[in-house]
């Protein structure tokens, strides 16, 4: 087989996510140009070198002809990407209903449709069929590329039916799970119609991982309280198998950001801000634009601020970086529209002939201008509704060996529970809290700020991305399949 051709010696890791780490975009019948997405899970897996990695997914394009597909597939695999397709319909039901609308919202304590979302609860049923079919095609994608050995690692809230799936045709592969976003509170989980059904899946694989050890709890604590098992400190035990559930805090390749400083590009923006904002304090948010990341309270919060504390009008500047996502769903139309009135708003209300404090920018922005950004702000604001772990209070932290900047962090994001000690922890929903923690932090002394950044920097220094994927694999590694164990016996 080609994979004592590739890597003699080294063991599979099948990677299989929802999305390909690259994106795929047809320039002709049978061309296909592709992007490589550099994201925290890519650059993860990349410094995963004792493995040989594939990487299973959708290629977030539909592609209906047979001849399209061959060539795509072709395309990837020099990638060693494997494609999954999925038709419009399935990726419609799927994909914006049952992940983006209903559990992504629910995992993220903003409950399951309401009001003008209620049409969504009457199709439950079928986009939770949707999702499984999906899930089914991802498990037989996976299962022609299976080889005896091979470790399967699933990941996130698309994927929660996966590990049955995979079970039930093999059950001697060695399967872990992955969960990127919270994992809500039994109480939140028993309000899913399909609750039992997806927990019963997900004990299926033999490794279940979180960002936090509370995350890890509320799914010990589902377990229990909606299928009645026994947790046990490892894990869930249903008649005598164990899933181990564990917490494996995710980081960022840490080097990547500190040595792009020393880039002559990110210098000559580095200046260029410098010049720009010159007098005033920087202060800086970088979110996608979603609900769960807060930002109509972020700006809220600005704008009690600037009222209470007229010296700082003209001295302090906001820049929120916002991308929109998920653009054709209605309720992040609203967000966006609402956003942009509080935006108008302030800048109406403190703005000069010559300079507002706020910019809001809804585009993203590239790697080198993203670091320049970080190095060069005074204070950082992440103030996520909630949030799995948040990764650019990591990416902040990192650029800021010289500036040593502050980080005024939610408390409900799991990155609290790593950089709690050296961020000034809030609650977001309270403005009159975050109003106050940005006044404390443009104030604060050198010494304080010194002692704050160095706690965090050592922090996300030495808990990287690629730290935490080798825990992850090295963990499900040592697990051991009971399917194996029987016929050992
Ligand atoms: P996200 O919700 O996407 O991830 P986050 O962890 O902050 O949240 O990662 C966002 C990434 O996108 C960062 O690497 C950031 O640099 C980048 N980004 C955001 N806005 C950008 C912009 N305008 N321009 C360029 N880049 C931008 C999900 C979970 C998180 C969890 C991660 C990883 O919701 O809680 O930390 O997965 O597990």
């Amino acid at each position: 087989t080609n994979r004592q051709d590739e890597r003699p010696g080294k063991q599979r890791l099948l990677v299989v996510a929802n999305r390909l780490p690259v994106s795929a975009v047809r320039d002709g019948v049978e061309s296909y140009h592709l992007e490589i997405s550099v994201g925290g899970l890519v650059s993860a897996l990349l410094g995963v070198k004792e493995f040989d990695t594939r990487w299973i997914g959708w290629a977030g394009v539909n592609v209906p002809d047979e001849v399209g597909r061959r060539a795509l597939t072709k395309a990837l695999a020099e990638m060693r990407c494997i494609p999954v397709f999925l038709d419009e319909e399935i990726v419609n039901q799927y994909y914006n209903g049952y992940c983006n609308n209903i559990l992504w919202p629910l995992f993220h304590y903003l409950g399951l449709p309401q009001e003008d979302r209620l049409a969504t609860t009457r199709t439950f049923q079928s986009q939770f069929d949707a999702y499984k079919t999906a899930n089914q095609i991802f498990a037989d994608v996976v299962n022609m590329h299976y080889e005896e050995g091979d470790v399967v690692w699933c990941h996130d809230y698309h994927l929660m039916f996966l590990p049955k799936c995979l079970k039930e045709r093999n059950d001697k592969m060695k399967v872990g799970w992955f969960l990127h976003t919270p994992f809500p509170s039994s109480e939140i989980h028993r309000t899913l119609p399909s609750r039992t059904e997806l927990l019963r899946s997900v004990i299926e694989a033999d490794l279940v991982g979180f960002h936090t050890y509370d995350y890890a709890r509320h799914f010990v604590s589902a377990c229990t309280r909606i299928l009645g098992l026994e947790g046990t400190p490892d894990g869930v035990e249903d008649r005598g198998k164990l899933t181990r559930v564990a917490a494996f805090p995710i980081g960022i390749d840490s080097e990547r950001f500190i040595q792009a400083l020393e880039l002559p590009e990110v210098q000559a923006h580095m200046k260029e801000l410098k010049e720009r904002f010159a007098g005033r304090k920087v202060m800086l948010g970088v979110d996608r634009l979603d609900m769960i990341k807060g930002i109509p309270q972020k700006i809220l919060a600005f704008e009690k601020f600037l009222e209470e504390n007229s010296h700082w009008r003209d001295k302090v500047v906001l820049l929120q970086i916002a991308v929109p996502t998920r653009k054709d769903v209605p309720e992040y139309q609203r967000l966006a529209s609402q956003v942009h009135e509080i935006v108008g708003r302030i800048n109406g209300r403190f703005g000069t002939l010559t300079a507002v404090p706020l910019h809001h920018l809804d585009r993203s922005l590239d790697f080198h201008e993203l670091c320049a950004l970080y190095a060069v702000t005074d204070v950082a604001l992440v103030t996520s509704l909630r949030d799995g772990m948040n990764l650019v209070s990591y990416e902040f932290v990192a650029c800021q060996a010289s500036k040593k900047g502050v980080l005024i962090l939610s408390e409900f994001a799991g990155a609290a529970q790593s950089l709690g000690a050296g961020a000034i922890l809030v609650n977001p929903w309270n403005i009159t809290e975050v109003a106050a923690s940005i006044g404390y932090a443009l104030d604060m002394p050198a010494d304080e700020r010194e002692k704050r950044h160095q706690f965090n920097f050592r922090h996300v220094k030495t808990h990287t991305s690629q730290e935490w994927a080798a825990t992850f694999v090295s963990e499900l590694n040592d697990t051991i399949v009971e399917a194996q164990l029987r016929t050992r016996q």
